[in-house]
């Protein structure tokens, strides 16, 4: 479904001189989240704002070549007057790549009390309404392809430079797996007017997936060989992912991510998880081939995202009782898994 409100309110907004403009990433943020927040960054600084990004935590490392991402600032490595600092004068706060208030962490509470107007631009399922102006589609590939097709409705095509065009196509290669899920005519199109502006697209796919530390190499052979358990019977494969992994192989932000698509990769396999034990608390990351709903088994642990790709965290249980959880839901819910 594709939701607009208030649009128009906020293009009166935006046509005021120099507005101080806050945009947030949902936590621990991804490709999209951050190509998306720098994007509408770039655009709003091209039409005159003072914009500015404060994420909940750290962005992980394969994306610290974007343009003007150390200008990002990292909410829980700041202290309370200089997080005051921020939203002191703020006009907008702009809420990218999530719907759900509690995806902004620490931050949700300062956004929720302070009266400063809200708008949401997303393409998760099932909104929550806390935003004053809404421009989301759950059918977009991604927050990128929403930030383009905002811009084209607001009628400002001509203020998207280099950078912005280089951060919007940034979070549509990320959260298409490289123009692989989610696809439409629109989201090629979109890339090819990106494309237009000569980003160098190469240059973009080598520093975001030939960019590998050895570290993180031996870590993905580890989880491979150790971590990785295999219920065939059960067209469901996970990885378990310990405390003492993290440690042993000095895990960074992102390091981690995308390992879930192996487990997906193997032959018979439609469900998959990447289950990773915090400090205090637990996260799964799940995905799914075709109909099988990733969501559903995000859901049943208070999480939430896509179909085929979702995500959820609990402080209430340990690993090894989300492991066994899992498994035990997997096992009572075949018929959603096998549908073919
Ligand atoms: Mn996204």
């Amino acid at each position: 479904m594709f939701t607009v409100i208030n649009i128009n309110r906020l293009k009166i907004y935006l046509k005021k001189n120099k507005q101080k403009i806050m945009i947030i990433p949902h936590v621990s943020p991804d490709g999209d989240a951050i190509g998306s927040t720098l994007g509408f960054y770039h655009f709003l600084k091209a039409l005159g704002h003072q914009p500015f990004i404060l994420s909940p935590d750290e962005y992980p490392y394969y994306l610290d070549w974007l343009p003007d991402i150390e200008k990002v600032y990292i909410a829980n490595q700041l202290d309370t007057s200089q997080l005051e600092n921020l939203f002191w004068n703020t006009r907008l706060i702009a809420c990218l790549d999530f719907n759900a208030i509690n995806r902004a962490e620490g931050l949700s509470e300062k956004i929720m009390e302070s009266s400063i107007p809200i708008l949401m631009v997303d393409h998760h399922e099932t909104p929550e309404p806390f935003a004053d102006m809404i421009f989301h589609d759950n059918k977009a590939s991604s927050t990128c392809e929403m930030v383009y097709r905002l811009i084209e409705t607001l009628d400002w095509l001509n203020f998207i430079n280099i950078e912005c065009a280089k951060c919007l196509y940034t979070g549509i290669v990320t959260d298409t797996g490289c123009f692989r899920y989610a696809l439409s005519e629109r989201v090629h199109e979109i890339a090819g007017k990106l494309l237009q502006k000569d980003i160098q697209p190469l240059k973009i796919h080598n520093s975001l997936f030939n960019n590998n530390s050895e570290e993180r190499l031996r870590f993905l052979g580890h989880m491979l060989k150790e971590r990785l358990v295999v219920h065939k019977d059960l067209r469901f494969a996970y990885f378990k992912q310990t405390f003492s992994d993290k440690q042993k192989y000095h895990l960074k932000e992102g390091d981690s991510e995308g390992i879930v698509n192996y487990a997906l990769s193997i032959r018979g396999i439609d469900l998959a998880c990447y289950l990773t034990e915090e400090d205090g608390y637990t996260k799964f990351s799940f995905r799914s081939l075709g109909e099988v709903p990733a969501i559903y088994f995000a859901k049943h642990f208070g999480g939430g995202g896509h179909h085929n790709a979702a995500g959820a965290k609990t402080h209430d249980l340990t690993i090894d009782d989300a492991e066994k959880q899992l498994v035990e839901l997997v096992k009572n819910n075949q018929h959603l898994i096998h549908l073919s």
